[in-house]
Parts: C-alpha cells; structure tokens; sequence
C-alpha cells in the first residue's frame, strides 16, 4: 500500500470518477440502497425514505444510532482500457468521513482515520479488467472512540461535544458533534470526489506560486512544482501568464520525487485589494510539462498582494493589525461555520450568495472557525473574486486533544495538504491554530481540572507542530497559535486587552448589558455575538402549529445553548417590552440582537487604529435554528444583517454619549483619501417636531476615527425629555447620503413611541420593487416582509424621519405581478413589534 499527499486540483493526465452507482448498507443488513457519492450516510438514508428529514421538530433526537452503526458503501465499476494501459494506477478519495476499511477485489487496501486530507492508493496490480468491487466500510466512530479512550483516566475537555465527549480522539468535524448553535449528527461516508487517476513517466503532485518581491514595476514570482517522476528524464515546461506564454524551457527529472522552480515576472502588475480598497485583479498562472508519454498541466489563479499582521509595540501594549498592500485594514466582519451540518451538499450557488450577503453587509473579512471544516475550493475562490479576507483557523477548537506520534502525523499531514491547497488564495490572510484552547486552558479552569500533561499536549500541536509546518509550507503569512491570544508564546491572557485578538462574551454568556462593549479597548475584536431567532418563514420549516411556544420542547431543540431562550428574554425584558404574539416575539428578538451587536461593532470601529478588527459571533447556520448567525441557514436576513449593512459602511457616523452627557458624533473612515460631505444633525421629538437642527461641513480624514462634532445636552437645546426624542444624524455630499445613524436618549422600553402612520409608494422594476417608505413622525425599527415571495431587500429594519423618505429594493426572486407583491407586502415597526396599540 502506498500513499503519497497530492492536491486534488492539479490535472492528471487520465482520470475516472467514480462517483456514479455506489450502493450502501447498514453492517448486518441485508438490505442495499443506492447511494449518491459525494455524500453522507443521513442524506443517503433521507433519500431512501428510510429516516426522516433530520432538521425537522426533533427528528434528530431519534438519529443517534446511527452513529452507533457500522455502515458499508460498495461500487462495482469497469475500469476505462485508456487508464488500464498506464504504468501507474492510483485511486484517489479526496475525502472520508471518517474511519473506514477500504478493500478492493477483496483485497485490504487502506485504513483512513482523518476527514480533512485525501486518500491515495496504489491500484495497479489489483485492479482487473472487467468488473472491480470497490468496497469502503465505515466503523461507527463512537465505537472507534470508545477504543481509543478505553482505559483513561479522564477524558479531554469537550463540552460541546454532545455525544460521548470522545471526539477529541478523531480527525473529524468539531460541530458534527453538535456545539451551541448545532445539531449532533455524526455522519459517515464518502463526503468528496473519489476517481482513479492513471499516469505513465511523472505526476504533478503539487503547485505553489511563490510571490518574491512585489513593487509598482514589477512582481516576480516562482511557481514551484513537486513532481514525481518514473525514472531520470526531461520535460519540456511551457508557462503561461493569462493567455501569454512566458516562457517555454526544458529540465531534467531525477527518478523519486522533484521540486522544480519557474521563475515568473509580470511587469506593472497589478494588485488585488480587499473589498473597498481596490479592484480584485487577478492572474492565471498555467505550467504544462510535456514528455512523450505525459502531458500534465497545474494551474492557479493567484492576486498579487503583500500581506503583514503588524504587532508593534505601543503605549496600551501591542498593536495587532493586518496591512494589506501596505494600507492598514480595518476587517470588518463576522465568523464562518460550516452552512450545513451536511457539509457535502453546499454547492456554489449557496456559497456565493452567502458570502455576496456577507459583502452586501459591507464585510472585508471572515473568519473560518476551527470547529467547522477547511471550507470547500468554491469558497475561497469566492472570496478572491469578492475581496473578503480570511483568517483562518485550524480545525481545533475549545477542547484539548492528544498528541501521540500518530496523532501528530495524522495533523501534519492534514495541515500540510490544507496549505498546499489553499496557499494561492490572496483572500487568505493568516493561519490560526485553534479557537479558545489556550483560554479553555488559562481561564476556563482547565489547567485545575486536568494534569499538566494535556498542557504538553497541547504545546506540541500548537506551539512546535503547527508553526513548524506554517514555516515550511508558507513563509508568506503569520502563525496565530490560537484565537484569543495575547502573544505567539502561550505566555500572557489570552484574554488581554492590550495585545493580540479578543473574544468578549460578557455580553451574553456573563449576562452583561450590551453596553458593557464600550468597556472593552481590545486590539482586534475576533468575536462577540447575541442570539435571535430566525424569521417566521424559517420557524415554520421546522415546526408545527404547537410548536410555537419558545419554551415548547421542538423550539428548544433548535436552540442549543443552554440558557439561550430564557437569555434573550431576559435581554428583551431589559431594552423592549416582551410581545404575547409568539411571530412578534421572533421578529423583536432580531431587533434586540441588532441593537446590541450594534453597539458593540460600533464602539471596535470607533477604537480605530487603537482597535484594528470586529468580526462578530457569527454570520451564518449549519440549521435553522435559534443562535447568534444574522444570516439563517435558508440564507434569510435576519434584521443584524442589515444593520451590519450601516454599521460596517466605507463611512460610518456613530454618535455616542459621553459621561458628561453631550452626544459625541464620531465619522470613521476606512477611505484613503479625504471626503469632504455636510453633516447634518436633526433632534426630534416623537411626534414629529423638529427641536433643533445643524449643518456643518466637515473633511473626513482617510483611514481615520474621531470626533467631528458634539451635541450639547447640558445647553438650552436641550430640555431633558430623553423618553420621546432623538437625535439623527447623516453624512451627505451632493445631494447623496453617505451614512446615517440615530441616537436614543434611553431603552425602547423607557420610551414613549407614537403610533407610527406610514406611507409605501411601490414602483415595480422588472422582477425589482421599489418602496418608498415617507412619515410625519419618527418610526423605530421599521420593517418590510414578502417573507411568501423568495427574495430579499436592499434594506430593511431602519428608522424613518420625518419628512424623510426611506429607499429600499425588493429583489424578487421570480417575476411576480405588483398585484401580488402589493398583497403579501407587510409593515411593523417597534410599536407593533412590542404591542403598543
Ligand atoms: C464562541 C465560539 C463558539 C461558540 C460561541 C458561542 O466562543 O468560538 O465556540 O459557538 O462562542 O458560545
């Protein structure tokens, strides 16, 4: 058996997929249904009609023995004569989910024990003309587990593992264990592409394109090649830059394995930019080597970018920020989780409108979550083309895990491949060890619970493992040991507020008012997050009519933090007034999560440069589900998204009080140049009347946070009735409104809101419409529904001013009659929403 790490997007010459006409079984069964590869075991069984759709009410609850079967995936194929007749013959698994026996014509061929890096097997001499039996049994991997913890005196930490709290143990998917925001379905199968790959003189392992310098005149670059030849020979090597070939040289190959370097210059090249900064250009490099039996081509679309996270020395402690191209980028942005507990199903079209939704928010960054998967190509490839920058994790987090040699060459070997694959992304901004270990260990009361060993264990993977490969495989990006940290040491507070990145969950899991974020002076805010539940629309798929009680046992199914749905009332109780109207209750807990997240975003954007990052807990679903995502999993917008739309704007105004009580209008600014704009601030009370009013012009300084202006509270303006009034403020140049925001002068549920009296002109536009909203008095938290009609609007849950009218799109999906979108279009605002009337 022999196995050699090889990238799955590097052409072969010969190829076959095998993915067609795979049947499958439970172990002991006589029964065999198809199956469809790539896939898992639960869609598979879904498909035969044998369970039941795993996300609706509590199916789930009734799915666990699944996990507890073996199961076995068996295909009979005929090999193509084309790929009989080469010297070599390899079948390649790009993914398997998890333990699994491989035989093939009977004989034992591979063993697999990790998820997150492809198998490949020499099948040369075992694989015959005519029919081949292709078997792959899968062993339940709680029984593999229960072996290889048997004996233990304590387990590892996982508490959010909510199964046996053995998953540490296996090179699989964190969250497919369930965590506080998903469900437990541990799934096994064939999860990616399987094929056999034929190849004659040499193979194409691998490709990097190595950026070496980089200045206005020139890039040069060098695409390493590591190839495996058959015996001592020459190729001929034909590189090209987009269409143009650049050069066309002959090498010589050593018998065993080869890393061959082409050097490449691109003159006045051009740069790809995160979004807002520039254009995402991008440049295809192709290197086709030519023998006489083999043509193998390797091609990679790369952006050519410089990339630093900076951490200097200041006054508060040490700067952490990443300069891109040299320009210091604030990210803004939200954390990534796998958008499906069936990972293998997610195809473009659901990646690409996420990840659009993320960059209609005006988010430059994301971060993939180390309890998910290394996303699939599609995603990364996305964020190239749309200018979002990852951070991304290692798949580890908030549990410790061994590391015996096998364990660590099981990781290395998925950590090498992961960096292989993904290295050419310019998205890609650094490589991050795990989430919230070393805090789980510091201060989560881990290092009192559980021996001083699991912390050796823990440095081995962390500290000497995973930073030696990220030097190895890439010398481009730093190595962040884990999110949060304060140092590459494992010395320090992970918690700290003057160094390194910051997780906050005061808010929410301490139970502390979203004010307490205006306490919190981190470096770079990489989570904080409030849960809300998903519109009505999303409820309804999995819930009956009596379902409909937040405490009812399905809606506490799809909540699974613990204290989750008694925590937003609580929340809700403290800012609103708690509607009885069960679909009133799921919209106002939308508004309660945007207002706080709010607060949070704006304060990390207002710290700026003090502050270089806020990317809120989280953006999106693996479910539906109640949980802190502002996207659900059906890719609805919850109403945080379209806040994030305001709060995460090229210019933001965020007016905040001081202690001394005065309104300080803050403008921040992620330009690179000055703008010069009118900043208007309008002061009124709730039922219409303008109290005070000013226009100032004001040069917003580029890359910049401060104060431009102050709303006096203490002066005669100002007569003391915080309960009816509020104080608006925008940003406008020619005639364009550039930003706006409100300030309210206390909780919604202090306030005395007047009856809102709307006006809707509704204008269709092909398959758009629309919607002018216009009142005489100010209208808090205003939202449109079509939530019948599949599309999305351009904006949504915001205030109304009087006399100002408000813009938004309908984008509709399908082209429906206005006739129809005029009867299913719906309002409320804070008043209905807390049933007022
Ligand atoms: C963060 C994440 C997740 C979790 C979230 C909410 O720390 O890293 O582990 O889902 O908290 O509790």
């Amino acid at each position: 058996m022999s196995e050699i790490l090889i990238l799955q997007n590097e052409q072969t010459a010969v190829m076959q997929s095998l993915n067609k006409g795979w049947e499958f079984s439970k172990e002991g069964d006589e029964k065999w249904m198809p199956a469809e590869i790539p896939g898992c075991v639960h869609l598979d069984l879904q498909r035969n009609k044998a369970i039941e759709d795993p996300f609706y009410r509590d199916n789930e609850s009734r799915l666990k023995w699944i996990a507890d079967s073996d199961w076995v995936y068996a295909l009979t194929f005929t090999i193509d004569d084309t790929l009989l007749s080469q010297k070599h013959l390899e079948l390649v698994f790009d993914g398997l989910d998890t333990y699994a026996t491989i035989t093939l014509n009977g004989e034992n061929i591979a063993e697999t024990n990790n998820m997150f890096h492809p198998w490949r097997i020499d099948v040369k001499n075992i694989v015959k003309k005519g029919e081949n039996l292709l078997q792959v049994y899968f062993h339940s991997v709680l029984a593999r587990e229960a072996e290889l913890s048997k004996g233990r005196k304590q387990l590892y930490p996982s508490g959010n593992d909510q199964a046996n709290g053995t998953s540490t143990f296996t090179r699989k998917a964190p969250y497919n264990y369930g965590w506080d925001w998903g469900p437990c379905l541990i799934t096994a199968g064939i999860w990616q592409d399987v094929r056999l790959e034929a190849w004659n003189d040499f193979k194409i392992l691998n490709m990097t394109v190595v950026q070496d310098s980089l200045n206005a005149k020139q890039a040069t670059l060098t695409a390493v090649l590591n190839i495996q030849s058959e015996q001592a020979q020459e190729v001929a090597i034909d590189a090209n830059i987009d269409a143009n070939q650049v050069s066309n040289t002959r090498l010589q190959l050593a018998a065993g394995e080869n890393d061959i370097r082409v050097p490449l210059t691109i003159q006045n090249p051009q740069r790809w930019w995160p979004l807002g900064y520039g254009e995402q250009h991008r440049y295809n490099i192709s290197i086709t080597l030519n023998t006489e039996n083999d043509t193998q081509k390797a091609e990679k679309k790369i952006g050519l970018r410089t990339v630093e996270l900076r951490r200097e020395k200041d006054t508060a402690g040490e700067s952490f920020g990443f300069y891109i191209n040299d320009v210091p980028v604030f990210c803004k942005g939200a954390n990534w989780i796998p958008a499906d507990s069936f990972p293998n199903r997610l195809d473009e079209a659901w990646y690409r409108d996420l990840l659009e939704s993320a960059v209609d928010a005006n988010m430059n960054c994301l971060r993939v979550w180390g309890g998910g998967i290394y996303e699939n190509e599609i995603f990364y490839e996305i964020c190239d083309e749309l200018g979002i920058l990852v951070w991304q994790d290692f798949m580890f987090a908030c549990s410790l895990y061994p590391a015996h040699q096998s364990f660590l060459d099981s990781v290395e070997r998925e950590a090498r491949f992961q960096m292989r694959r993904l290295h050419h992304h310019p998205s890609i901004i650094l490589w991050c060890g795990n989430n919230e270990i070393e805090a789980g260990w510091k201060n989560w009361g881990w290092k009192d619970e559980y021996p001083a060993s699991f912390w050796d264990e823990y440095l081995a993977l962390f500290h000497d493992l995973l930073p030696m490969v990220c030097l190895e495989e890439d010398g481009s990006r730093a190595y962040w040991p884990s999110s949060p940290a304060s140092s590459e040491n494992a010395v320090g507070n992970p918690d700290s507020m003057n160094a390194g990145d910051d997780h906050y969950w005061g808010v929410w899991h301490a139970k502390e008012p979203f004010e307490s974020y205006q306490g919190r002076t981190s470096r770079f805010m990489s989570e904080y997050g409030f849960q809300s539940f998903p519109e009505p629309a999303t409820v309804n798929s999995y819930t009956l009519p009596e379902d409909h009680d937040i405490m009812s046992p399905v809606m506490q199914a799809h909540q699974r933090s613990a204290p989750g749905n008694a925590l937003i009332k609580s929340y809700m109780e403290n800012y609103y007034r708690i509607p009885e109207d069960f679909q009133r209750f799921l919209i106002l807990s939308q508004v309660l999560q945007a207002h706080g997240i709010k607060i949070g975003a704006e304060h990390f954007r207002r710290l700026m440069p003090h502050c270089m990052g806020s990317l809120y807990w989280q953006l999106n679903d693996c479910w539906p589900v109640a949980s802190w995502a502002s996207i659900d999993y059906f890719g609805r917008w919850k109403a945080l998204q379209y806040a994030a739309k305001r709060f995460y704007s090229m210019l933001m105004i965020s007016p905040v009080q001081a202690d001394s009580g005065n309104v300080e209008i803050y403008i921040v600014s992620d330009l690179q140049e000055n703008k010069t704009a009118d900043l208007h601030l309008s002061w009124y009370d709730f039922h219409g009347k303008q109290l005070y009013q000013s226009t100032e012009p004001v040069i917003i300084d580029p890359l910049s946070s401060r104060i431009y202006s102050i709303f006096s509270t203490s002066d005669t303006v100002f007569d003391g009735d915080s309960e009816q009034t509020v104080l608006y403020c925008t940003l406008q140049s020619d005639g364009k409104l550039l930003a706006n925001n409100a300030y309210y002068f206390t909780h919604a549920v202090n306030q005395k809101l007047a009856k809102p009296e709307v006006d809707l002109t509704i204008k269709k536009n092909g398959n758009n419409f629309n919607v002018s909203v216009k009142s005489t008095l100010p209208v808090r938290d205003f939202s449109l529904s079509a939530s019948e009609l599949d599309g999305r609007f351009s904006d949504n849950f915001f205030d109304i001013m009087p006399g100002v009218p408000r813009e938004t799109t309908f984008q509709s999906a399908d082209d429906i009659s206005e006739e129809k979108f005029r009867s299913v279009l719906q309002w409320q605002s804070l008043y209905e929403l807390m049933e007022l009337g």
